[in-house]
């Protein structure tokens, strides 16, 4: 295993391959200086969008902790340090705290694995401690097509760095399927009473994703259930004819961001459109717009529907991003190690290519300052030495792990 350490300096092409991206640290002014793709939408509120940079910001250090690992997609710390991962292609494996991957973990099912879709997140059960049990989504082969499913498991570790998944329980499926190979999503995180929140997406393609706004569909939603996948009774549409009783909010194009705050209220990231990526609070029974509301562009440059980015049925994203981030994983930092960013939310940057750190005032963004890491960032989790770990991917390929310290 390579253990190496480097200080981020400025930005330097590592290669001719990877297109950088471009921005500036500098206090005070935002993070962001690339084009907007909607340079006609105006944000609704001061720091909506391109928030200042901090008066202070800690220098990091990075240092590689685990690579040549398969393609990862979420990563957790069990109780003993060592790290629990989801690979794409439809593995689990542990890594020790020296950063060598285990045996793949046995009895994983089935994941439709291709473009968008494969094993996804995992979270562990809050009781995890004294039940062994772990939740994990996936995208799921279906006679139908597919779609995005939540399966318990007891993870059961052997003496080899391994390990057996027993009593697998498909727990909950998003319906309807869908034939495709896009947005499915998705995080699994624990509100404080044990209630599971799963995001998923809206399948991309113009024919289904409209269906973000029905309440008969579970396409683009927020759900909330319990650890058996069925509804909580003070769900906003559990008397609501004809809707499903597990959504908690609609209007979402793709969540693969999602973590709760210190008064452990739930946030997410999505993926937006060309210029549309946003931050929000998905609060029960609300619409945060997709597809008839939202800041971007479609891909092709021509408007999202009718060009709206406000309506008074809809929910403004706290934040938004134009262009975009690529949001993958996020974190609250509750840790000590770094206290200029005590509170943060920590967003993983695929398209950034590195972490996204929002401070927050209340419910506002103040500030948003960026850790270069010149790697599509997967995950992004606070370890318990309070150091971040983010997960690299390569497409296609492979992924690496990097401990993020104060330099
Ligand atoms: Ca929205």
């Amino acid at each position: 295993m390579t253990r190496f350490t480097l200080l981020l300096a400025c930005t330097a092409i590592s290669s001719a391959l990877i297109s950088t991206p471009t921005f500036a640290q500098t206090t005070g002014q935002p993070a962001e200086t690339g084009r907007a793709n909607a340079p006609n939408q105006k944000p609704a509120f001061e720091n909506q969008t391109r928030a200042p940079q901090p008066a202070s910001m800690p220098k990091i250090a990075t240092e590689v902790v685990a690579d040549d690992l398969p393609h990862l997609w979420a990563m957790e710390f069990l109780p003993d340090g060592r790290m629990l991962v989801t690979a794409k292609q439809g593995a689990m494996h542990i890594i020790s705290e020296e950063g060598d991957a285990g045996p793949a973990i046995t009895g994983v099912p089935e994941v439709a694995f291709g473009g968008q879709g494969g094993l996804l997140d995992v979270a562990l059960a809050p009781d995890y401690a004294t039940s062994g049990m772990i939740f994990f989504s996936y995208a799921e082969p279906r006679q139908d097509g597919n779609g995005t499913s939540v399966a318990s498991a007891k993870l059961v570790p052997d003496d080899n760095g391994g390990g057996k998944l027993e009593n697998v329980n498909v727990i909950f499926r998003q319906t309807p399927s869908y034939e495709g190979r896009s947005h499915f999503g998705s995080r699994l995180t624990f509100g404080p009473n044990s209630e599971l929140y799963v995001t998923v997406g809206e399948r991309s393609d113009r024919q289904p994703r409209v269906q973000a706004q029905e309440l008969s569909s579970g396409l683009g939603k927020v759900f909330r259930i319990d650890a058996s996948g069925k509804a909580l009774p003070d769900n906003p549409f559990v008397n609501t004819q004809g809707a499903q009783p597990e959504i908690w909010s609609l209007g979402h194009r793709n969540m693969q961001s999602a973590a709760l705050d210190a008064q452990g209220r739930l946030w997410t990231v999505e993926h937006g459109p060309r210029g549309g990526d946003e931050l929000n609070r998905p609060e029960p029974g609300k619409n945060y717009g997709w597809p008839e509301v939202t800041y971007g562009v479609e891909y092709s440059g021509s408007a999202v529907g009718n060009g709206i980015t406000e309506k008074a049925e809809t929910e403004q994203p706290v934040y938004y991003w134009d262009p975009v981030i690529g949001p993958s994983g996020m974190a609250l930092y509750d840790g000590d190690a770094i206290p200029e960013w005590k509170n943060a939310f920590l967003v993983g940057g695929l398209v950034s290519q590195g972490v996204v750190v929002l401070h927050m005032d209340g419910d506002r963004v103040s500030h948003e300052e960026r850790v270069p890491l010149e790697a599509r960032i997967r995950d992004v989790k606070v370890g318990p030495d309070g150091a971040v770990y983010a997960v690299t991917e390569t497409r296609g390929g492979s992924s690496t792990i990097i401990r993020l310290t104060k330099g």
